[in-house]
């Protein structure tokens, strides 16, 4: 008797998980989704929301229909925020770096040489750590779903080859809209310019800024290797992108809505960083080929650059936090006794 009812109990349940999701009675209404990115649609970031589009679109049986917009044709990252925040827009994806005005942990990322690879970067951020930064935007407004790649960002300029930290005197630098970014590269010397990157390109034309710095994926989709000689590979810092919804306009949709963004955010993650680092290891050569100049630093130089730069870090353990900075630090070091 015991047997048979546990029998049943299993076929049961194995009934309901293999029925198909459409199937079952989902709550999901029909909904224009605005999502807005920065960088142009042939990027990493604009080919990445098309597969969150199109997993968004095949899990609610075409019900949530994502407008996807890029080039910040909505605005740079730091307006889109304030429209998400608003209402005014439901989701987008951008620097972390461009939310430490919004949230002070996210300047946790921030940190110089915080990471040594991916694996380092993967296991940080969609842990614990990744998790308690990402939920800290929901008292701002925001809620966070999961970190992209945008990844390690390196040095391009107009007047030299950066070889030496002595080599960045001078160099009117455009860093993203944020402090410690700003602190940071005064402290290699750099003449630091905050802008949003959708001025970028044309402050680099006009020679507004002699220099930036991103990922290669960026200077290749970006086309930053016509207006820019010099490619100095220095891996400084490891940027995360994160893909954000509007509290407001979250809070209104059902569970069933909310798990659909959520899982297919995830897998375009997925995609997105084995993309991004497809292409990445591809686009250096590229960017030779497109005729930038490319040096890298010698180890002795990158210790004199990581010591020099490295002086953030006791402001950034303060802004985000001398525990979560703690907490930070021990993970990391048990990835790397691993
Ligand atoms: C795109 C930006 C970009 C970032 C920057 O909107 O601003 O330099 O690296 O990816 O978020």
């Amino acid at each position: 008797m015991k047997l048979i009812r546990r029998t049943l109990l299993a076929a049961t349940a194995a009934a309901l998980l293999a029925a198909p999701l459409a199937g079952l009675a989902q709550d999901v209404k029909s909904r224009i989704i605005r999502f807005g990115y920065g960088l142009n649609e042939q990027s990493n970031q604009g080919r990445a929301v098309k597969v969150f589009a199109d997993e968004v679109a095949k899990a609610s049986n075409g019900k949530l229909r994502l407008r996807a917009i890029g080039a910040a044709a909505l605005g740079s990252d730091v307006q889109m925020q304030q429209a998400l925040i608003g209402g005014a827009q439901e989701m987008m994806v951008g620097s972390t770096a461009t939310l430490v005005g919004i949230t002070q942990e996210m300047a946790l990322w921030d940190t110089p040489f915080l990471f040594n690879n991916t694996q380092e970067a993967d296991a940080v951020l969609d842990g614990p750590v990744g998790q308690k930064v990402m939920d800290k935007l929901q008292e701002k407004g925001l809620v966070g779903l999961v970190y992209w790649e945008n990844g390690f960002r390196n040095l391009t300029n107009n007047k030299r080859p950066v070889t030496k930290v002595e080599d960045m005197d001078g160099i009117k630098l455009r860093v993203m809209q944020n402090n410690v970014f700003l602190d940071s590269f005064k402290m290699l010397g750099a003449n630091a310019v905050p802008l949003p990157f959708s001025e970028l390109f044309s402050a680099l034309e006009t020679k507004t800024v002699d220099g930036q710095e991103n990922p290669y994926n960026t200077i290749l989709s970006s086309k930053f290797y016509e207006v820019q000689k010099y490619l100095s590979v220095t891996n400084h810092v490891y940027s995360p992108w994160i893909v954000t919804v509007s509290k407001k306009w979250w809070d209104t949709l059902s569970k069933d809505e909310q798990k659909i963004l959520l899982d297919a955010a995830k897998k375009s993650r997925d995609f997105e960083r084995k993309d991004t680092r497809a292409e990445a290891a591809q686009a250096l050569a590229e960017l030779r080929a497109k005729g930038m100049l490319i040096n890298e630093l010698t180890p002795a130089e990158t210790d004199r650059m990581r010591a020099r730069l490295t002086q953030v870090n006791a402001s950034i353990a303060t802004g985000v936090g001398q525990a979560l900075w703690d907490e930070t630090q021990a993970e990391l070091k048990r990835l790397r006794a691993k």
